[in-house]
């Protein structure tokens, strides 16, 4: 991630949980990407003083006020913006964006290529429901065609988008998918994303029982299928098979992993050039901007 910076200390994941209690209904899958959050937080010694959790706006973006931490709730599809401005002003931070399908890839959509192309070294944890979730039921841009939303009775007009191919495509380095009624899968993945360095995309499958009555925790348990024992994940021709759900399932587990450089390797790279400091008067430039 996000450089962060690993104490090695001792904290429980229940330690990790604020003084803010869930909201989410009763079933919600997002309750299972928590708890996944606190352990991958908890396995790796993350000090809640070095972790940041950015979000947008929607039911999954709330996840920031349950962990503790620094936290941004900001705009509707913003926070990969916010994040990416977080991780370059303080490398050292473990920078996380938490949000739903709608904040990612529909308002959001004009910012995730850029973070992945860039290789923003933070952590992009998106809960997928196939619905808008906050605004009560109206599809989203990974809603299936066939199924009917609020504002759409007789289905969409549209395809669904995928966004595990999405961010291979754009140039993610670290490509994973889970299903968040598989807690276990998916801290490990997150985990793994922590650790990363570069722009790390994780896409878990989360049910809203409460407005997509379609997408159930039964139907993604049965969508799902972990990847073949013998898939290699720094093989992108590889990863593009397998995201292509060759067989209708769709592929769990960690489907693409580069290095690359950083945008913050490259942001030092051109300081360095120009013989710049990264020692600069912050309080210089604030003056010199002021009205
Ligand atoms: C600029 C702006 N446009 C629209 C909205 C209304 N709005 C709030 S959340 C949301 C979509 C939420 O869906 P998603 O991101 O998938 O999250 P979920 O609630 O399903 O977790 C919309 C359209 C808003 N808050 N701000
Ligand atoms: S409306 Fe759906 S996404 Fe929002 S908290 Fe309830 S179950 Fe979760």
């Amino acid at each position: 991630m996000s450089r962060a910076i690993f104490d090695n200390i001792q904290i429980k994941p229940k330690e990790y949980k604020s003084e803010v209690s869930p909201v989410w209904c009763p079933g919600c899958g997002d309750y299972g990407v928590l708890n996944a959050t606190y352990r991958a937080l908890s396995e790796l010694g993350i000090h809640p003083k070095d972790f940041v959790s950015v979000s947008g706006i929607g039911c999954s973006s709330r996840l920031p006020y349950f962990v503790k931490g620094y936290k941004m709730h900001t705009l509707h599809g913003r926070a990969g913006a916010v994040a990416t401005g977080t991780q370059l002003a303080n490398p050292k931070l473990s920078v996380m964006v938490a949000g739903g399908d709608g904040d990612g890839f529909s308002i959001g959509g004009g910012h995730m290529p850029h973070m992945a192309r860039k290789n923003v070294d933070m952590v992009y944890v998106l809960m997928d429901n196939g619905i808008y979730g906050l605004t009560k039921g109206q599809s989203s841009p990974t809603t299936r065609k066939e199924m009917p939303a609020y504002i759409t009775p007789y289905g969409g007009v549209e395809e669904p988008l995928d966004p595990v191919m999405y961010m291979l495509t754009y140039g993610a380095t670290y490509v994973a998918q889970a299903f968040a009624g598989n807690p276990k899968m998916c801290a490990a993945l997150i985990k793994g994303a922590m650790e990363h360095k570069g722009f790390a995309y994780v896409n878990i499958f989360s049910q809203c029982p409460t407005f997509n009555k379609i997408d159930t925790a039964k139907y993604y348990r049965a969508l799902v299928e972990d990847l073949p024992e013998d898939h290699d994940p720094t093989d992108m021709d590889q990863a593009i098979a397998v995201a292509r759900r060759p067989n209708g399932k769709a592929p769990v587990g960690l489907i693409y992993k580069e290095d690359r450089y950083t945008l913050c390797d490259e942001m030092k790279r051109l300081v360095d050039l120009v013989g710049g400091s990264p020692d600069y008067d912050k309080q210089k430039i604030v003056d010199a901007h002021r009205p």
